[in-house]
């Protein structure tokens, strides 16, 4: 396979104005039908072929202007069909013949249970039909859908339905139609026994809108949450951003089998069940705060993608990063602020920071691509939405609403460019954002070093930064960056944020300075005490900022930074430093000793009288075991996980009467509620147990076990199973699971995570359970998410079993990823992860790793996984 570069970016050499589908539907042999009314490009010549892409279709007629076409006019191949000769404006029809049925990549048309369904982003839809399938083709559709009356009762497709009738044979058809010119990839259709929930939303200029949330019939109970977020998500949107619905009718389905979280088709948003379907019995707080923040953002994508998209898949976080930012902004909104941005970073430093720094890392807006599938990643969406946070703060609040206003207006109905949104942002503010272009080309994490002097005669501290962005593959030489590093000094005396003053200018007591050049000076004046620095406050940019300090500063700074986030970060410093050197004395097979530091400071926020419990709860969260590795130069799976314990164990000792009692105080009868008070309640009690469970105390235990049996939410319960699973207590542990697992043994998404819980153990026995759990009658290799629940948990979170030195872990790894690249080439390009990382691991771990990939290179791969294994082996 070829790689495509963004260079060679030219417009289309036709562009469809209007596209009318007819789908017969069959599970074997589904009956396309296309009509492409077609034009030449305006900036393309005259004479050019037709190109049409398409995949695994088989043509049964092609015409042009009603005028079959023979053999020699047109050449087909593995990837599309080209007309030599066409005329300026013309109407094309072809009919295709393609199998739902045996579609297991869930690209395209497929089937799911018993339902039909499509997902089209990113190049589906060259498996529907042959298309020109580019984001910068944008057409009206009108879709006809024919299926059966008892079968599939239920025909959706986008925009409003505008005819519907029966058909002989029991058949039965809908027509629908788009009025808004879109892309393919936001093409669905839907076509099953499904039941829906309906409501209404009144929009902003008082249009009525019908809501349906439409699903299989067990989970009518379970759309609730869904369709109140939805509610919110588009108030929000009018509110903050100035963005009304533009349809009648908007509907989101769920679906069992499906690759990503969620797909914002327009007015027919595809959720994977996972992702929707909520009931406080079957799903974790975890789970309700996720489908509300996927929920706003497929309803924000109606703006930020669909009315206005992207010109070619390299402007991929045009849409994404944005959308990410706003859903998150609207997150932040309706719960703890401070609590969602502790997650977002805490989650971001682990896991983009990992892929910045491993082979496949690539800027946010890439310059070449294999398999546009593989580039849905952490940074397109997360450093994206990182990168339009630091937008937004470098103009303002009211400039940027300015700028996306600008943007909304300039481009409605356009396919457009990253450039276009920063140019929307330049104008309206007047500032140069030239340089901060380079956070979209440059691939990896840029690193600061800070160093902090105060001078007592003259009252001035001098704050020296100096930033370097690594090499990453690719790209050896880096420029500097503009980074806006927000930031205050905390006076050492008054435990207050000090006045900022520099170059004779007054800031306030939080101000952001830009750091532009390699190494960057910043005096400030009128420093009335020895202060410590308080940095990159809110995580105001991507990076990695190191300080040297010590440890009194940074317990001075937990409990004295006016900023929630830095606050939390201060004690994630603190813990660091105390598990470094538990690192080592665990490597160097030293007698560990817990450092009273961190033991003092847990028990000051134990003890502290907040009202923000989710925020103590993320500050009593230990850093992962991931993140500690991503702190170290060589990951030593073992020690970080015996020093882990050690803290926790450690923690849980002196702390243990401060623990039970906040678990008691914690607990409550009171009906569940997925609110941010009962959220931050239950984490906090849950984190509680946690500590209490690390030891096995008998009232712990008793506590776990209680909490298990009483039933009430599947928060608790899921927690206190989990607990139980995790110890050595297989007397309470076993009959518990196996209660769990037939009471839900029917519900599909329970069942996910009854199998996650289970091979995140670290009990020696975790792989053996995947193996003998691959075989249980619930799991499914065809069903992306039993593969994450299963084998994404085990690789990604049981670290010290799937790094096991006898190499079975990465061979079960490969296992799955060369059976997966058989039925589902994007999962498997995904669930290989872990196996690419092995630069950061010993050697005797590289060898073995290297071993597997070598192993999966051996296979005819798809371009999904050819392109992941070789930058992961070159
Ligand atoms: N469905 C994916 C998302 O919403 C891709 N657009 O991010
Ligand atoms: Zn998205």
């Amino acid at each position: 396979p070829q790689p495509i570069h963004l260079s060679d970016y030219r417009p289309p050499a036709h562009r469809v104005t209007r596209t009318e589908l007819t789908f017969d539907l069959d599970p074997g042999a589904t009956r396309v039908k296309a009509r492409l009314h077609l034009e030449r490009h305006p900036e393309r010549e005259a004479g050019e072929p037709l190109w049409l892409d398409g995949e695994s279709l088989v043509l049964k007629s092609i015409a042009i202007d009603g005028q079959a076409l023979d053999a020699d006019e047109y050449e087909q191949s593995d990837n599309g069909l080209r007309v030599h000769r066409v005329p300026e404006q013309f109407i094309l029809d072809t009919e295709v013949e393609i199998a739902p049925s045996e579609n297991t990549a869930l690209e395209g048309l497929y089937q799911s249970g018993g339902m039909y369904c499509t997902q089209c982003e990113a190049e589906g839809f060259r498996r529907i039909t042959f298309y020109p399938d580019r984001p910068d083709v944008m057409a009206t559709f009108t879709t006809t859908v024919i299926g059966g009356r008892d079968q599939e009762p239920v025909l959706l497709s986008n925009g409003n339905p505008v005819e519907r009738g029966e058909l002989p044979n029991g058949r039965h058809f809908v027509t629908w139609q788009d009025p808004h010119p879109k892309p393919c990839y936001l093409f669905a259709l839907v076509a099953g026994d499904l039941k829906k929930v309906e409501d209404h939303f009144t929009t902003m200029s008082g249009r009525e809108v019908t809501l349906q949330i439409w699903v299989e019939e067990e989970n009518l109970g379970k759309t609730e949450h869904a369709m109140e977020s939805l509610k919110r998500s588009m108030r929000w949107d009018e509110e903050a951003y100035g963005r009304e619905y533009d349809l009648d009718l908007f509907m989101i389905v769920a679906v069992n089998d499906f690759n990503m979280g969620a797909m914002e088709n327009k007015g027919l948003n595809i959720f994977n069940s996972a992702a929707v379907l909520t009931h406080p019995q079957t799903a974790t707080d975890a789970t309700f705060q996720r489908v509300e923040g996927i929920v706003a953002h497929e309803y924000f994508h109606n703006w930020s993608g669909n009315r206005v998209t992207c010109r070619d898949w390299f402007q991929l976080s045009l849409k994404e990063g944005f959308t990410v930012f706003r859903d998150q902004s609207f997150s932040a909104d309706v719960n703890s602020a401070p609590v969602k941005r502790i997650e977002e970073v805490s989650f971001f430093r682990t896991a983009q920071f990992a892929e910045d720094a491993g082979p496949t890392a690539h800027p946010v807006r890439p310059d070449q691509y294999i398999e546009i599938g593989n580039f849905y990643t952490l940074t397109i969406y997360e450093k994206g939405a990182e990168i339009v946070r630091m937008l937004c703060n470098l103009v303002g609040e009211e400039k940027f609403r300015e700028g996306s206003d600008l943007y909304f207006s300039r481009f409605d109905g356009q396919a457009v460019t990253i450039e276009d949104f920063v140019t929307c942002m330049a104008e309206v503010s007047g500032l140069d954002l030239t340089q901060f272009m380079h956070w979209y080309r440059q691939a990896g994490t840029p690193e600061i070093d800070a160093f902090g002097e105060y001078d007592y005669a003259n009252g001035q501290y001098r704050l020296l930064l100096r930033q370097r962005t690594p090499a990453t593959p690719g790209q050896s030489d880096k420029v500097p960056l503009h980074i806006p590093v927000r930031l205050g000094l905390v006076g050492t005396k008054s435990g207050r944020d000090l006045p900022l003053t520099l170059d004779g200018e007054s800031l306030g007591t939080d101000a952001v300075v830009h750091l532009r050049e390699q190494e960057q000076e910043f005096l400030f004046t009128d420093v009335d005490e020895a202060p410590i620095p308080s940095l990159l406050r809110g995580f105001s940019a991507p990076v990695k900022l190191a300080f040297p300090y010590s440890r009194e500063d940074l317990a001075f700074l937990l409990a004295n930074d006016s900023d929630g986030f830095n606050r939390w970060d201060a004690g994630q410093r603190l813990t660091l430093l105390a598990l470094d050197d538990l690192i080592a004395a665990h490597r160097n097979g030293v007698e560990k000793v817990m450092d009273s530091r961190v033991v003092d400071a847990f028990r000051v926020l134990l003890e502290e009288d907040t009202n923000d419990k989710a925020v103590l709860a993320e500050m009593l969260t230990l850093p992962s075991e991931a993140y500690i590795a991503e702190q170290q130069p060589l990951v030593d799976v073992d020690a970080i996980h015996a020093a882990r314990e050690f803290v926790r164990q450690s923690l849980a000792r002196e702390l243990r009467d401060e623990l039970l009692a906040v678990y008691r105080a914690n607990q409550s009868d009171a009906a569940y509620e997925p609110t941010p008070e009962q959220i931050g309640q239950r984490a906090l009690k849950n984190v509680a147990l946690s500590y209490l469970m690390s030891i096995e105390d008998e009232e712990g235990v008793e506590a776990a076990k209680a909490q298990f049996d009483a039933d009430h939410n599947m928060t608790d319960v899921r927690h206190a199973l989990t607990l139980l699973v995790h110890s050595s207590r297989a007397d309470i542990a076993d009959p518990a699971l196996k209660a769990f697992g037939q009471k839900w043994a029917n519900d599909t998404l329970v069942m996910d995570q009854w199998f996650s819980l289970q091979v995140t153990r670290p009990q020696p026995d975790a792989l053996e359970r995947v193996r003998y759990l691959m075989q249980h009658p619930a799991f499914s290799l065809k069903n992306p998410n039993k593969v994450r629940a299963l084998i994404g948990a085990f690789a990604g979170q049981n670290r010290i079993n799937f790094h096991r030195l006898d190499g079975e872990g990465y061979r079960l790894l490969a296992d799955v990823v060369i059976e997966l690249n058989r039925l589902n080439p994007e999962i498997a390009a995904r669930i290989i992860t872990p196996l690419t990382r092995w630069q950061r691991f010993d050697e005797q771990r590289q060898d073995l790793m290297k071993a597997e990939l070598e192993r999966i290179r051996q296979e005819d791969l798809s371009p999904n996984l050819y392109e992941v294994v070789t930058k992961a082996l070159a």
